[in-house]
C-alpha cells in the first residue's frame, strides 16, 4: 500500500504529478489554506502532510496521544509556522527544502533593495495614476546604491547571496553579523566583515537585510531601539519572516523619519498587512515572492518528493529539522 499524504495547497504541476505516482494523494483543491480543525483531522488519517507556510501548525494544532501522521514535509525552508517540539513529542519527522530557493529568495532582496533606494514603487504608481508631469532635475530623487554598505543580519545561505549580489553586481560593501563564526571563501573574497553584534551592523549599515529564521527565538529582532540605531536614511529589507520585525516598531520609525524606508516581502500576521504601511510611500510592499519563479517552485516541490520517498522507503532523509 502506497503512504497517503495530504498536500495541503495546490503546487506545480509537474510535482503534484509526480506525488499522485508515488503516493496515495489527497490535494486541498480549493483555494484557501485548510483549518486548524482540518488540519488536526489530517493527522488522525494520513501518513504525511505536506504543508506550506500558510499552515500555523503550534504545539496547540498537533493532537494529544497519538498521530497517523509520521512526516510533515515543508514546501519552504523556514519552518518556524510548525512546532518542531511537539512534532518530536509524536516522533514525526519534519523536513524543509534548503539551497533551492537561495538564489531567488536573494533576487528579491535586491529588488527590494534597489526598489526602495531608487523609489521603483512610487515612480510606477506615479505614472500609472496619470500624475507624471515629466522629467526634472529634482523628481523622485532616491539614495545611490553602489559604494554604500549592506548589513546581512543571518549569513547563511540566502544572507550570503544577497551579499554577492550587493558586492559583485551593485558595488556596495558588506558587513554581517551570525551568531556562529562565519569563516569561509566566500565570504572573505567579497571582503565582507563579521561584526560581534547586530548594533555593530546598525551602525554602518546603509541597508539592513533581515535573513535569519523566524519563530521565538528571532521575534521582533528589530524591535524599536534596533530601529532607532539604524544610521540616519538607511533602509530596512526583510525576506525573512514577519516576526522578525516588531511590525508596530517599523510603522512608527517609518512616520517618524527614523529610518528612511523599508523594503518587505514578509509580514507578521500575513496576508494582513497593516494599513498604515499599505498608505507609505517610502516602503515597496510585496506579496511573499521571495521563492516564486516557476523553476524554484518546481525544485522546491522535487525536494519535498525526495525526502518523503527517502522516509518512507527508510533511507536517511537528506533534509530533517526534527
Ligand atoms: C516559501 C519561504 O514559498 O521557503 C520559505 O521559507 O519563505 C517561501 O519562499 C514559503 O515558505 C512556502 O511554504
Amino acid at each position: 500500500m502506497k503512504p497517503r499524504i495530504i498536500v495541503t495547497r495546490r503546487w506545480p504541476a509537474t510535482v503534484e504529478k509526480v506525488l499522485s505516482e508515488q503516493f496515495e494523494t489527497t490535494f486541498n483543491t480549493s483555494d484557501v489554506p485548510l483549518t486548524q480543525d482540518q488540519l488536526r483531522t489530517a493527522f488522525a488519517e494520513y501518513d504525511a502532510i505536506l504543508p506550506t507556510v500558510s499552515d500555523s501548525l503550534p504545539a496547540a494544532a498537533f493532537p494529544e496521544g497519538t498521530a497517523c501522521t509520521r512526516l510533515l514535509g515543508n514546501f519552504g525552508v523556514g519552518f518556524s509556522h510548525i512546532d518542531t517540539e511537539a512534532a518530536r513529542r509524536l516522533g514525526i519527522t519534519v523536513t524543509n527544502t534548503p539551497g533551492v530557493l537561495t538564489d531567488c529568495t536573494a533576487d528579491i532582496a535586491m529588488t527590494l533593495l534597489l526598489g526602495v533606494a531608487r523609489r521603483a514603487g512610487e515612480g510606477e504608481r506615479e505614472l500609472r495614476s496619470g500624475n507624471w508631469t515629466g522629467w526634472r532635475p529634482t523628481h523622485m530623487i532616491g539614495s545611490r546604491v553602489s559604494g554604500k554598505t549592506i548589513g546581512i543580519i543571518g549569513m547563511g545561505r540566502i544572507g550570503k547571496a544577497t551579499a554577492r549580489r550587493a558586492h559583485f553586481g551593485f558595488g556596495m560593501d558588506v558587513v554581517f553579523y551570525n551568531r556562529s563564526k562565519v569563516d569561509d571563501d566566500e565570504t572573505r573574497i567579497m571582503a565582507a566583515r563579521q561584526l560581534p553584534t547586530i548594533e555593530d551592523v546598525l551602525a554602518e549599515a546603509d541597508f539592513v537585510s533581515l535573513h535569519c529564521p523566524g519563530g521565538a527565538a528571532n521575534r521582533h529582532l528589530m524591535d524599536g531601539r534596533r530601529l532607532a540605531a539604524m544610521k540616519r536614511g538607511a533602509f530596512l529589507i526583510n525576506t525573512a519572516r514577519g516576526d522578525v520585525v516588531d511590525q508596530q516598531a517599523l510603522i512608527a520609525a517609518l512616520q517618524s523619519g527614523t529610518i528612511a524606508g523599508a523594503g518587505l516581502d514578509v509580514f507578521d500576521g500575513e496576508p494582513a498587512v497593516p494599513e498604515a504601511l499599505r498608505r507609505m510611500e517610502n516602503v515597496m510592499l510585496l506579496p511573499h515572492l521571495g521563492s516564486a519563479t516557476e523553476e524554484t517552485r518546481v525544485a522546491m516541490g522535487m525536494k519535498v518528493v525526495e525526502n518523503a520517498v527517502a522516509f518512507f522507503e527508510g533511507r536517511d532523509v537528506p533534509d530533517r529539522v526534527a
